[in-house]
């Protein structure tokens, strides 16, 4: 037998957890890293790191946001990767026709060697998380080892992180283990880059046994595995087994002027809107909406039958372009006290950040790939899926409820798409049934948040077509059987929306951000029974002059248009809804069937 390896700082956990311990030694004695740190998610820790990465010019302190850094990519790791992204189940029909699908032990295979030293010349930080409070009856843990310091970073930003959750783990506590190398090995005496990736990415997901394994990409997405590769493709999979669902919603409180309270659950595409509705500063008197998350809601149901929601993260990790004083003010708030990591945007000649939506450039700056920028540029200054890193907790509107880790019932659920044609501004199901079904066929034009070609319609099943950790048409199934454990007259009534529809000359036909707070009333206003709606074969939809557009500069000719309900264009959706349903075969709920069904029949007698 050979001896047992040593790597300075394995030795020296913090924990004595056992299952944990020997899983940190098996990655160490495989990665072969130059030392480990056991990160305890403390200020000097922070510091240390930043420091760190600051002199290997990695991230640029900025001079205009306190505690606040510039991060550039490699140009090729600027996206999700849903190409690379596998979902390796046992059984190849449990990750269905949505997911990339590769046998457990073939993908442990192939990656063991691609992870055989991949840390060389490298730290291996263990990084102990928790997604949601750690004072939840059951905290949700997780321990990320990886070797980017970035990761450690941005980690530390969006879970909580560090020596708390660790002692709240004790010796038993179980964990999903996240593997994470950038695939980028040093030679003894090699100089590093500024962003080590590698061509041969993998972003594995072992449902059965709820492990990450991600290799080749140090982008968001695909490193700060808390995030979607946790808290929602291997959550989905807890959610079906446990009778919950973890979903790509935001969350927010909103109170209405006699001060009735509800809460809205709302899953958009990435790159749609989710941080600015959740963030919304209403145009209408007399309404507020606080934050709760733009994200991720994990939602189960309560002892008293009403649906429950939790922002499992602890950070918001935002699109960068677009986002300013007028779209987003409150963003803008969190993000001028500092504490954040801005990635693939442009740095201004005086240190601070820059993208594409703030208004009149200035006449220089260094854009996303280090290159002097003036506004006679070809390209834009900041890559479209340039994002901020920011704490949840300094959002200026953040509702205290984020902290409590039974969450809040949810009153309503939108499901909305970037589409230019088709879909009506809002459409409120019939029934939860229904909503499954609008859910399911929800689609949209794609972003730059994902690799591949941006503006093609795909259907986007409530919005998480790429985080769905199984079947599809199980997850449809187990959707539609959510109402029965929970208490049908308490159930969140569900809309679908869409900001983005355009009129002939391809103008935004609703001017969308704080006026989306009408569409909200309106969508209060139906829950307790006091807006019209007039019935259409799609669903019902705002009667005239039952959404609220007093003050608002909006032609009553757009405004219906933003409305309509046109049958030739629902018709020329049906086959599409078909190819797609026909996708799932024998696992396609029979109640969706019926719902295109009875859609053909009402907009034939239309
Ligand atoms: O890139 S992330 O997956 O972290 C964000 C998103 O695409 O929604
Ligand atoms: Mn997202």
């Amino acid at each position: 037998m050979s001896a047992p390896v040593t790597v300075p700082g394995l030795d020296q956990a913090p924990t004595a957890h056992p299952k944990l311990l020997a899983w940190v030694r098996e990655v160490a004695e495989l990665t072969r890293p130059d030392r480990v740190v056991w990160c305890d998610g403390s200020e000097g820790e922070w510091r240390r790191i930043t420091d760190e990465l600051v002199d290997k010019q990695v991230l640029v302190r900025l001079r205009q946001k306190p505690n606040s850094f510039w991060a550039r990519t490699d140009p090729s790791d600027v996206a999700r990767v849903e190409e690379r992204t596998f979902i390796c189940s046992a059984d190849e029909a449990d990750a269905g026709p949505t997911n990339n699908w590769m046998a457990p032990a073939e993908m442990k295979q192939v990656m063991t060697e691609l992870y055989d030293g991949s840390m060389r010349g490298r730290t291996m930080y263990v990084v102990p998380f928790c997604m949601g409070p750690l004072t939840a009856e059951q905290p949700m843990f997780g321990v990320e080892l990886t070797d980017s310091p970035y990761v450690v970073a941005s980690m530390r930003i969006m879970t909580r992180m560090g020596a708390d959750v660790l002692d709240r783990m004790g010796a038993d506590a179980s964990f999903v283990p996240c593997l994470h190398s950038v695939g980028a090995p040093l030679a003894p005496g090699q100089d590093d880059v500024a962003w080590p990736c590698s061509d041969t990415k993998y972003i594995s997901h072992f449902p059965d046994s709820r492990e990450i394994w991600s290799y080749g990409s140090g982008y968001g997405g695909n490193s700060l595995l808390g995030k979607k590769c946790f808290s929602l493709r291997i959550a989905s999979v807890m959610g079906r087994d446990e009778g919950w669902l973890a979903e790509h919603m935001l969350i927010l409180k909103l109170t209405g002027p006699s001060g009735q309270v509800k809460y809205v659950a709302a899953a958009f595409p990435s790159a749609c809107g989710k941080t600015n509705l959740a963030m919304l500063e209403p145009t209408i008197p007399g309404w507020k909406v606080e934050t709760l998350g733009d994200d991720i809601a994990w939602m189960r149901f309560g002892a008293d039958g009403r649906l429950y929601a939790v922002n499992p993260e602890f950070g918001l990790f935002g699109v960068a372009p677009g986002t300013d004083w007028k779209t987003n003010p409150n963003a803008m708030r969190t993000l001028a006290k500092g504490n954040s990591v801005f990635t693939n945007v442009a740095m201004t000649d005086d240190g601070d950040v820059w993208w594409e939506g703030m208004g009149e450039p200035p006449a220089h700056l260094t854009d996303w790939k280090g290159r002097d920028w003036t506004p006679d540029s070809d390209e834009p200054s900041s890559h479209p899926n340039s994002r901020f890193c920011t704490p949840i907790e300094q959002c200026p509107i953040l509702a205290d409820e984020y902290a409590d880790p039974r969450g809040v019932p949810i009153d309503a659920i939108l499901f909305g798409g970037r589409r230019k044609t088709t879909i009506p501004l809002v459409t409120e199901a019939r029934d939860w049934t229904h909503g499954v079904y609008l859910g399911a066929t929800l689609s949209s034009e794609t972003t730059a948040a994902a690799a591949g070609k941006v503006g093609v319609v795909r259907r986007d099943p409530m919005a998480m077509l790429p985080f769905i950790g199984y079947n599809a048409g199980d997850y449809f199934a187990h959707w539609i059987g959510m109402a029965k454990a929970g208490d049908a007259a308490k159930l969140p009534r569900i809309f679908y929306v869409n900001w983005f529809r355009r009129g002939d000359d391809g103008r935004f036909l609703w001017p969308g951000f704080g006026e989306n707070a009408r569409v909200l009333k309106w969508v209060v206003e139906r829950i307790e029974g006091t807006a019209a709606a007039v019935e259409t074969p799609i669903g019902r939809v705002p009667a005239p002059g039952s959404l609220d557009v007093e003050g608002l500069d909006l032609t009553a000719e757009d405004l219906a248009l933003a409305l309509r309900v046109d049958a030739d264009e629902w018709r020329a959706e049906v086959p599409q809804v078909v190819e797609w349903f026909e996708r799932f075969g024998d696992k396609l709920p029979s109640v969706l069937w019926a719902e295109l069904d009875g859609l053909k029949a009402r907009l034939d007698a239309a």
